[in-house]
């Protein structure tokens, strides 16, 4: 095996502007190469990056708030994950599982079947993207229930395939124009603390009064197959249900022979300081789909459930030319390794302990700060107009994350309305890039207000 670069030091350097000439000479190839369709949100060009840093193709180095959108949760080319690609990769690149197997995809699935919660007994399926899972769960739930109606929730984001669309609840750029839809699909409302009509205090409660009455009048419990939930929501905002919804949710679901789909897509694998966020409020879903986090970047999703809901369908029902590619399931067995080898889930608690403070100073300063929210390292700030003005402040929201992005902090936007600010970091980065990217968001507010 060839030795690797050597680590990248953790530090920001800003050599050029942001970007720099060499990106912007990249970015006008893209244009000429590369669908308009596929935007980007901060177009530096990068050629190596490890533990918090990305270096651009400029020598500039980023301070990683993004990690790829959740991804390199290990951090980027992480050594235990380079490690076993480079073995696999030098072995056998693919088989397809369906026609002849290997060991890595059973040992995924044994991890997978072993970490999600739930005590019983489980099974799981690979696939490739965070969509693919989710598209598989619904299946699964039709097949195993005879039922087809599927309850999403306002603000969810579950992918951009025709059934995903479906499921996702924001028009731009999602699925703006790319209708008609798959059917037996039905909204609810999120139990969201902060924008909840009638106070914080009331949202579990009502939240849940309107989801059950709503499935009962519009649909039907006996026709209702799955309710999916993103357990906090993710491209919606980072929107933590109100405490205690999705626990009387999933009870609800299982006394009324619903299944109960957590799209933990974005939250699993440490990412909020539980190995899966809904051990938070001690939920076992009957499904839970997983992706980004358990692969360190390459692309691998699983659907992990009961083996009785699993093992419902018939055989040849699941599958895909790639799902659970070799090189893929290696880089999953590598991410889990360092993930229990360093301790990730109490690193996201530490960079929660770190973070939550200071954005808690900045709230107290600006009254266009809204809500600080979140758990481990997925947090967020909403932005709004003013103290007695909840309307989403997305012009501000864009200042900030712009101005981010010219010091070389990669920051990344969310939200139905476009005004929060996430930061979900690689669980690989030091406190001190924590906090210097935390003195450019504070300079950020000041430079924007
Ligand atoms: N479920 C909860 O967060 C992906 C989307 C980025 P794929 N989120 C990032 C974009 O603009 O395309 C996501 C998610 C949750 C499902 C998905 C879909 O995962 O791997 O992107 O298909």
């Amino acid at each position: 095996m060839t030795e690797g670069p050597a680590p990248i030091e953790q530090q920001r350097i800003l050599r050029t502007a942001i970007p720099g000439p060499r990106s912007a000479e990249l970015h006008r190839r893209k244009a000429s190469a590369v669908s308009a369709g596929v935007g980007v949100g901060l177009p530096v060009y990068i050629e190596r990056a490890g533990g918090g840093v990305l270096v651009d193709v400029d020598g500039n180095q980023l301070i990683d708030f993004g990690s790829g959108i959740a991804v390199t949760t290990v951090g980027n080319a992480a050594p235990r994950v380079v490690e076993r690609i480079q073995a696999q990769a030098a072995d056998f690149t693919h088989t397809c599982f369906m026609v002849t197997p290997y060991e890595e995809y059973l040992a995924v699935c044994e991890a997978l079947n072993e970490l999600t919660p739930g005590s019983g007994e489980k099974r799981s399926a690979l696939f490739n993207s965070g969509a693919e899972a989710v598209e598989n769960a619904v299946k699964v739930a039709r097949s195993y229930t005879g039922r087809q109606a599927v309850v999403a929730f306002d603000h969810a984001y579950h992918g951009r395939t025709n059934l995903t669309m479906a499921l996702t609840a924001k028009n731009m750029p999602y699925k703006h124009r790319f209708g008609p839809f798959a059917s037996e699909i039905y909204r609810v409302p999120m139990a969201y603390p902060f924008r909840w009509p009638t106070g914080p205090e009331n949202c579990a409660d009502e939240a849940f009064e309107q989801f059950t009455s709503l499935v009962h009048a519009q649909i039907g419990e006996d026709n209702t197959a799955a309710v999916l939930l993103e357990p906090i929501q993710g491209e919606g905002g980072f929107i933590v249900p109100a405490p205690g919804f999705v626990r009387r949710m999933a009870d609800w679901c299982a006394e009324h022979g619903i299944l109960f789909i957590a799209d933990e897509v974005q939250t699993g694998f440490c990412r909020t300081g539980d190995w899966f966020a809904c051990e938070f409020e001690d939920v076992a879903p009957d499904l839970i789909t997983t992706a980004k986090g358990i692969a360190g970047g390459l692309p691998l999703s699983g659907l992990t459930g009961r083996a009785e809901v699993m093992d419902s369908v018939h055989s040849g029902g699941l599958g895909g030319t790639y799902g659970g590619n070799p090189v893929a399931c290696a880089a999953a067995l590598g991410s889990i390794e360092t993930m229990k080898a360093e301790n990730l889930n109490a690193r996201a608690k530490q960079i929660e302990a770190l973070c939550v403070p200071r954005l808690q100073q900045l709230a107290a300063k600006y009254e266009q700060i809204g809500d600080i929210r979140g758990r481990g390292a997925m947090l967020a700030i909403e932005m709004v107009a003013g103290a007695g003005d909840l309307s989403p402040n997305s012009v501000l929201t864009g200042k900030v994350n712009v101005y981010c992005h010219s010091q070389g902090l990669v920051t990344l936007t969310a939200g139905t309305y476009g005004n929060v600010l996430r930061l979900l970091p690689p669980l690989a980065i030091g406190d001190e890039l924590l906090n210097e990217g935390l003195d450019i968001l504070e300079q950020a507010f000041a430079t924007a207000l």
